[in-house]
Order: C-alpha cells, then structure tokens, then sequence
C-alpha cells in the first residue's frame, strides 16, 4: 500500500465526473497532476494539493494516467500526440465508449506498449466514493490488480476479464435496463397524472413496488439460463397480456408507445407458438429481431 500511494498518478479531464475522481485520489494522499483542456477547471485541484500540468505532454508523465474524457474520438485526440510519452506507462479510460471502441482504444495503446485498462463508471458524481457506486473493468488484469486500491477509492472495484469492452458492453447493458425502467415508470406517471395523481406521489408507489420486483430477476434468470420456458406454475405469455394497460392507457388520452413495447416481444412468441411458455420467453423476441 506504501509503494502505491508513491505511485503517481494523472487525471486528464475535470469535468463533472473527473474532477470528483480526481479530488478522491488527492485526499487518498497519492501524488497527483491534473490536466483539463480549457484552463481554469485544474484550480480549485491545485489548491488542494494536486500538480496542474501546463499540458498534456508533461501531465501523461506519470505512473498511471486515467482519462475521464467526453468520448472515444477525445481521448485519441488527445492522446494521439503524446503516444511515445505515454508508452511503457500505464493507461486506465474511464471515459464511456462502445464496446468496440474500447477495443480499438486497447488495440492502439497494446501497439504502442501502454497498459491498458478500460472502465464504466456506474455513479453519478455525487456517488464517487459512496456506497453503491461502482466501476466496471475490462483489459489488463494485470494493472486492474496492481492498482486496486486507487481504483477502489471511487466505488466497487469490479473486473470482467481481458477483452477490453467486456466493461463497456455491461456499462451500456445495464443502462438499457435503467432507461427502460425510467421509462416504465414515466409511463406510469403519465397514466395516472390526468386522476390528479402528482408524480411525487406516484414516485413513492413505484419506488416500493419496483424495489419488490427487482427480487423477481434471479428466477427471470434461472428460467432464461434453463432454457426451459415451459416451467409449470410460472405465468403464461398468453395470460400476459397487456390490453388492460393499453386500454386504460389510451382512456387516459396518453400515449401508449412505452407498453406497445412489451406489448410486441410478447405477441411475437405467441405467434410463433409459444403462448402457453412463460414469460422469460420474450428475451428470445429481443435476441431474435426481425
Ligand atoms: N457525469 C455523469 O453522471 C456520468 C456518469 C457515468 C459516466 N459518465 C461518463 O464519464 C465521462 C466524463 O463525464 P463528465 O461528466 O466529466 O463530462 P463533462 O463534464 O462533459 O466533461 C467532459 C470532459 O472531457 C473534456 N473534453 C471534451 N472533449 C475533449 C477533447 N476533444 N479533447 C480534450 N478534452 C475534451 C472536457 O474538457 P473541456 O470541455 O473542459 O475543455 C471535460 O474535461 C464521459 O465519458 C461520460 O459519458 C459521466
């Protein structure tokens, strides 16, 4: 632990997240430099003890450098110019990209000799080094290793594997699920506002009952990981049906796009001669397009 907090250690991006995951590393007592393209954000960093780099060329000199960026095309803007700077060192992306372009970023920093780890930050600002925060890895087990205790200073520190956009595809996966969630529950809302229903009140309905059904997922899983829909006792695609929702949703005079949804994955495997198979069967709709 001495040896690792001797480690020095780059930030390159303060903006809302960055700069949060910067002041964590400073208070953490690791040496730090800070670098932000518009001057001025590095400041208030400073103050607190951190070395602001007059560029980025003299802010990769470090041990470790942790790019929090706006995206893909950012960090190879920015790091492209100091390649020969940055090889034999070690490089960690938190910044959010695709799969693929984590890959391509891994690609690039392998035939340059970087060390590469790419991360998915799963936390707002706020969260960085609170509980329920956590940041996904993929890429070198060897520096997700080596420097687990500055990684765990902004959350649960949680690895993958070797393929570097293993992190990001599970980021956006669990994003999609959080959208459509969000989306639910806006829905939900919308329904039940023209009974003069305010979004708060419904909020602390929806907050209890999802909470209640988020238990539900490991037995959604075991069914879908079986690959036996056919599971006696668990509901029927045909008797989940969602014409009362759409119904009540169009009586309602909103729109009913949200449900249609569900309401689709399910008729396909109906159609398709699955209607007495339980309800994990729609995953197939969704793996399945047509
Ligand atoms: N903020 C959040 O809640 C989310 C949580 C989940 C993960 N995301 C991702 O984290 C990355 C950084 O997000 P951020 O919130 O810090 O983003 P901004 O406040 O917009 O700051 C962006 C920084 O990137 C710099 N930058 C943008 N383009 C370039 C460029 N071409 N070359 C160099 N730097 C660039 C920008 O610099 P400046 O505009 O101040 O000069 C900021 O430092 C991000 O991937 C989120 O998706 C955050």
């Amino acid at each position: 632990m001495s040896d690792e907090k001797n480690t020095r250690v780059s930030m390159l991006g303060l903006g809302a997240m960055g700069s949060v995951m910067a002041a964590a590393v400073i208070e953490a007592g690791y040496q730090t430099v800070v670098w932000n393209r518009t001057p001025g954000k590095a400041d208030g960093l400073a103050a607190r003890g951190a070395v602001a780099a007059g560029s980025v060329r003299e802010a990769v000199a470090a041990d470790v450098v942790i790019a929090c960026l706006y995206d893909a095309a950012s960090v190879r803007e920015t790091l492209d110019p100091v390649v020969e700077e940055l090889s034999g060192r070690t490089l960690i992306n938190v910044t959010t990209t695709s799969p693929d372009q984590a890959r391509e970023i891994a690609a690039w920093a392998a035939g340059h000799g970087i060390a590469y780890l790419d991360g998915g930050i799963m936390a707002v600002p706020a969260m960085i080094g609170q509980p329920g925060s956590s940041i996904l890895y993929s890429g070198s087990a060897a520096v997700f290793e080596q420097h687990r205790p500055l990684l765990d200073l902004w959350g649960e520190s949680v690895y993958f594997g070797d393929d570097a956009g293993l992190a990001s595809l599970y980021d956006l996966a669990l994003l999609s699920g959080m959208y459509v969630m969000f989306a639910g529950f806006m829905h939900g809302a919308a329904m039940v506002a023209p009974a003069g229903v305010s979004a708060g009140a419904f909020a602390e309905r929806a907050s209890a009952w999802i909470a209640a059904m988020t238990g539900s997922l490991g037995g959604l899983a075991a069914v879908i990981d079986g690959g036996d829909y056919t599971i006696a006792g668990q509901q029927s695609l045909e008797f989940s049906s969602l014409d009362d929702i759409v119904a009540a949703s169009a009586a309602q005079g909103i729109s009913t796009e949200v449900i249609d949804v569900v309401q689709n994955l399910i008729q396909r495997q109906i159609d398709a001669g699955h209607g007495e198979e339980a309800f994990p069967r729609i995953i197939e709709s969704i793996k399945h397009p047509v």
